[in-house]
């Protein structure tokens, strides 16, 4: 009897459940909570984290789950790191499904880093116009260059005063588009684009504006999680979660 817990909060998760939910699979889906109104899901959805890592070994054990599919963000890497221990703990079948990181083309001016701290640190001195499109949890760091002025991309309002003195806020969910986000750069006349290498397509439009402007982008690198089997298809996790099958 196959039951899946699917901890979703990307466009991947959304493709697998919808595949999930046209198949009659047994699933749940889960958000972390993070947002106020998340995207409906054509599955069972819980919201809110789980305690840690005994809290989510308790509720595999408890809800009898079978698999586990960690289509969480990259940076989700917390969550990941959790999946794997309590999968361990509780002897359930983990895999991640996530998309590979983004690569610089022809054309594109990137600085890597391979931390937030690394891309306040590749900021310049001299006050500039920066788009920070890393979301709201990060933003605190950038205090140490209060000097620039920050156009912020959020999915919700923030209640509280931002941690910046400088901002401007653009309140959007994505996934953007490049045309959109071209005329965001400009209309801000920004002169830097701070972005996590999240891959996937729901983020990759600020790159190909930074491209066309022939702007820099700091490019974050992803945060270290522990060895599972990573997938990057829907077809190869549902091949996964019927070969093997409890
Ligand atoms: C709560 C669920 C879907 C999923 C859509 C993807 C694409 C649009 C692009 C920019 C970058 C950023 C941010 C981003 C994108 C998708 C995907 C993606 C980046 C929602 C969602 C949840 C979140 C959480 C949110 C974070 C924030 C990060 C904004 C829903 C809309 C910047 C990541 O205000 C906050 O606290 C926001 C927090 C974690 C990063 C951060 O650290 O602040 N995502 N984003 C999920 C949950 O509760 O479990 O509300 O519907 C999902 C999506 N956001 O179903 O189509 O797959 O990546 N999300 C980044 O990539 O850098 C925006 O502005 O250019
Ligand atoms: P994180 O820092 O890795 O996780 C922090 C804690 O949040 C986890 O330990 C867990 O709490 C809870 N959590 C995270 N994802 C969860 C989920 N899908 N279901 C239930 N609990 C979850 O996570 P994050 O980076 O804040 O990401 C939160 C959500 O936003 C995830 O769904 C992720 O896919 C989505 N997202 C994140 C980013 C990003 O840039 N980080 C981008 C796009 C989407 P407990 O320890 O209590 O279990």
């Amino acid at each position: 009897m196959t039951r899946i817990l699917l901890l979703g909060g990307t466009t991947e998760a959304s493709q697998l459940a919808k595949t999930l939910a046209e198949t009659g699979a047994d699933a749940v889906f889960s958000y972390a909570g993070r947002t106020a109104k998340p995207v409906n899901q054509p599955l069972p959805t819980r919201i809110g984290g789980f305690g840690g890592v005994e809290g989510l070994a308790a509720y595999l054990r408890a809800k009898s789950i079978t698999h586990v599919v960690d289509a969480t963000h990259p940076f989700a890497a917390q969550m990941s790191t959790n999946a794997v221990h309590a999968c361990e703990a509780a002897d359930v079948p983990l895999c991640a499904f996530e998309r590979p990181a983004w690569q610089a083309g022809e054309g594109d001016r990137w600085v890597h880093t391979d931390s937030i701290e690394g891309a306040v640190i590749a900021l310049p001195d001299s006050s500039t116009r920066v788009f920070l499109a890393i979301g709201k949890q990060n933003l605190a760091q950038f205090a140490a260059k209060p000097q620039h002025h920050y156009l912020l991309r959020l999915v919700d309002a923030p209640e509280a005063d931002l941690p910046l003195p400088h901002t401007t806020v653009e309140i959007a969910r994505g996934p953007f588009d490049a045309a959109g986000d071209t005329a965001l750069l400009q209309r801000h006349a920004i002169t830097h684009v701070v972005a996590k290498n999240a891959g996937g397509a729901g983020a990759a439009a600020k790159l190909a504006a930074a491209r066309t402007l022939a702007l820099p982008v700091i490019m974050i690198g992803r945060p270290e999680v522990p060895q599972r089997p990573v997938l990057g298809s829907v077809a190869e996790v549902m091949a996964w979660l019927l070969h093997s099958a409890a």
